[in-house]
């Protein structure tokens, strides 16, 4: 006979336990008692929890076996930890909620809340990745459900809690802007997390900023849940540090519990949750578990734990601690609590019998369609739709913009945001330095003052907060424009973006967006401001995100056009979008000689915005030039059309294609200015490797291009502050040079 497995020794343990509990004769105790002599917890109410907590344990108990049996993909369970069920209890059904991986028993008896509703059915669906799973369709086991306000999470520890932060933001948020919140207007957001998830300085930086936010007076109901087993994986977190860390930090008001008593566990979550929704203030609910089974099936913990230490665990087993609550109060006996387990064990065996009859996923298309949805028409009336023609006019102080000078970007920019401001009402910007000072380059300067500070808001300075301000604010309704202030400080908040933004309706089947259009002020041959950080000139970290909109506009009507596309975009398919702005071109108005205006635009009035929208993808063509084609996008533009001039003065015709759109590429156009010279030169102010160009090419080979093809791109290197930069950015000298000999090839 082989050793048991860890699975077998719980349960054989927990029976054991449940037996040798001290039966109290008596039973009949009215429903409505308390379970314990002062509980608010009732006998009916302890009840429901105990099943739920059963049905948790035993879908870990069969989650292993689905694996041992080739069926399952998941083994990480809920075992121990199986008291967040009493967080559940305390909140309502329609909170929303964010859960931790071992939050399964809190998940159960939330749907037990929800008439019509089939947890256990959900569970195992996921965890045999089948299509019809509920929320994921079986592109990854996670808790969630839109019925039941469980947004679903990653596997990336603590990246859920910036969004948890920015729901509970958006929650009192959109009541005070009056618009429309898929949570009730008291709702409190639950966020759980492991200990060892809370040293993780994305858990830390959203915490922060929830004290921060409390701090200021503002409104955040935010539960945070520690579910703490003293283990992260086989680290274990020192004693006492969770309280030491959270116990008393400014507005987190900080309650805690043992998690083998359901009743403590209840009264805490009871006390935390009333603390939060009715002060609209953020709380630390502390709750003391154990971890059965290893951190997840392949893990044999008795590697770094002691005998001893697993021992003790089984006598703080939540199921046995409610058993005991339950006999205590002579409504069960030891042999009814085993009947009542063997029962729940039954039902979830039946139930994974047939799941794994289930269809999985079956074609790259039907596992791609959530990622990201694109209605292009509907996107575009949407884009050509102004506000009232008497509210333009007020919001605009009487001076329209179309009727006013040549913009530059930057004014262009300012202009599409206050006119996006006045016809969405659920629209919101913010960023470091964009209320007051309007932005370091004065792209926001005035919304603020014209909008309130209920739309246009400074943030605290920490990138994932500001990111997962706008995760939280899309997911609840609204219409999030944050600001990253340089390009180089975004890849500190990348995954929030990547992680968290672009494959939420992936892994949630459409279900749940979050819709947003992120402005990130970026790339180089910036005069003022040196340096790498502040001419970051790379883009591969975006291109590569499945699903994101990458536009990168090089001058005033384009960047007018292209937001309000981005803006449609997010609004009617919830797409992500991330708007880079060359700083460089921010405040360009000339393109040949100093004077000539030639790089700035006129502001189109409404009625001119539907003949004028850029879909998303479509670039943008200069000249007709037959010798060469230049494929370039932002700084390249400019730097391009100079060049394209002066070959066109040594006989060389040149056509210039603006990409305008870095992901997804213009392919289409690509192609056909490729093929109408046979020659490309490809102009890429990012990085040789990595770099635009590289998908320039890709696309080219990917279509057959035969043609001849040359670029010119950035050094891989990083930028050197002062005029060092220009020895390894492209130059307009380096430009003419390749065009030169591509055409004397
Ligand atoms: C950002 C990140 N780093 C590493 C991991 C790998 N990992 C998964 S769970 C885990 C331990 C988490 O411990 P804790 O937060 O205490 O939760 P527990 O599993 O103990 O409930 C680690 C390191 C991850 N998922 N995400
Ligand atoms: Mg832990």
């Amino acid at each position: 006979m082989g050793e048991a497995s860890p699975e077998e020794v719980l349960d054989a343990r927990l029976r054991a336990a449940f037996g040798s509990l001290t039966s109290r004769h008596g039973g009949g105790t009215p429903l409505d008692d308390p379970v314990r002599l002062g509980s608010t917890l009732t006998v009916r109410r302890a009840l429901a929890l105990f099943d739920a907590q059963l049905a948790s344990r035993a879908l870990d108990l069969f989650a292993r076996r689905l694996r041992a049996e080739g069926h399952g993909y998941y083994t990480i369970g809920s075992a121990g930890h199986e008291s967040n069920a009493a967080v559940a209890a305390a909140a309502r059904p329609t909170d929303p909620a964010l859960l931790h991986y071992r939050s399964g028993a809190f998940y159960i008896a939330r749907a037990a809340q929800v008439p019509g509703t089939t947890p256990l059915r959900d569970v195992l669906l996921g965890l045999v990745a089948a299509a019809d799973e509920p929320i994921a369709g079986g592109r990854h086991k996670v808790f969630g459900n839109a019925d039941l306000a469980v947004i679903p999470q990653t596997s990336t520890i603590a990246s859920h809690l910036p969004r948890a932060l920015g729901v509970a933001f958006a929650i009192d948020r959109a009541r005070k802007l009056k618009v429309d919140c898929p949570w009730p207007r008291d709702a409190v957001v639950v966020a759980s997390f492991g200990d060892a998830t809370a040293n993780h300085s994305t858990a830390t930086g959203a915490i922060n900023a929830s004290c921060r936010v409390a701090h200021d007076g503002l409104p955040l109901p935010l539960l945070l849940v520690c579910e703490d087993n003293g283990l992260g994986i086989s680290v274990p977190t020192s004693s006492g540090w969770i309280e030491a860390a959270y116990g008393s930090r400014p507005g987190l008001a900080y309650f805690t519990a043992d998690g083998s008593d359901l009743a403590a566990c209840f009264e805490a979550a009871v006390a935390a949750v009333e603390h939060v929704r009715t002060r609209r203030a953020p709380a630390f609910l502390h709750l003391r578990v154990v971890r059965f089974m290893g951190h997840a099936g392949s893990d044999a913990e008795i590697s770094y734990r002691s005998r001893t230490d697993i021992e003790a665990d089984y006598g703080r087993d939540p199921l046995l601690g409610t058993a005991r609550l339950l006999v205590e109060a002579a409504v069960m006996t030891p042999g009814q609590v085993i009947e009542r387990y063997d029962a729940v064990l039954g039902e979830v065996e039946t139930l994974a019998r047939e799941v794994v009859t289930h269809r999985r996923l079956g074609s790259a298309g039907e596992i791609m369609a959530p990622l990201s949805p694109r209605s292009p028409e509907r996107v575009a009336e949407a884009a050509s739709t102004a506000a009232e023609p008497a509210r333009r006019v007020d919001g605009f102080g009487g001076r329209l913009p179309e009727d006013g000078d040549p913009l530059t970007l930057a004014d262009s920019i300012n202009r599409t945001l206050a006119d996006a401001l006045l016809g969405e009402p659920r629209m919101l910007v913010f960023g470091e330095d964009v209320a007051r000072k309007g932005g370091v380059y004065g792209v926001t300067r005035g919304l603020a003052r014209r909008f309130g500070a209920g739309r246009v808001f400074d943030t605290l300075l920490d990138e994932q907060s500001v990111l997962g301000v706008a995760l939280g604010a899309g997911v609840s309704g609204l219409i999030p424009v944050p600001e990253i202030q340089y390009l180089a400080y975004l890849h500190n908040a990348e995954d929030q973006l990547r992680g968290e933004a672009a494959s939420l309706s992936y892994f949630s089947n459409g279900r749940y967006r979050n819709p947003m259009v992120v402005r990130v002020a970026g790339l180089a041959y910036q005069k003022g401001f040196g340096g790498h950080f502040h001419n970051d000139n790379a883009l591969a970290v975006l291109r590569d995100i499945p699903g994101i909109v990458v536009a990168v506009p090089a001058r005033g009507d384009d960047a007018a056009a292209m937001l309000r596309t981005c803006l449609a975009a997010a609004r009617i398919d919830g797409t992500v979008c991330v708007f880079v702005e060359p700083i460089a071109l921010y405040h360009s108005r000339d393109l040949y000689a100093p004077g000539d205006g030639e790089w700035a635009s006129r502001y189109p009035a409404p009625h001119e915005w539907a003949a004028t929208h850029v879909p998303i993808g479509v670039g943008r063509g200069y000249g007709a030039g037959t010798d060469l084609t230049i494929v370039t996008f932002g700084n390249g533009v400019p730097m391009s059309l100079r060049v394209a001039r002066r070959l066109g003065d040594g006989g060389i015709g040149c056509r210039v294609l603006d990409l305008r759109w870095v992901s997804p590429l213009p392919v289409e156009d690509i192609l056909r200015e490729a093929t109408a010279t046979g020659r490309v030169l490809v102009v890429d102010e990012t990085r040789a490797s990595g770099g635009v160009s590289e998908g320039v090419l890709a696309g080219l080979t990917d279509a057959r291009y035969r043609g001849e093809v040359a670029r010119v791109a950035a050094q891989d290197t990083f930028i050197p502050l002062g005029d060092a930069a220009d020895h390894v950015l492209v130059s307009e000298a380096a430009i003419e040079k390749a065009a030169y000999e591509l055409v004397n090839r």
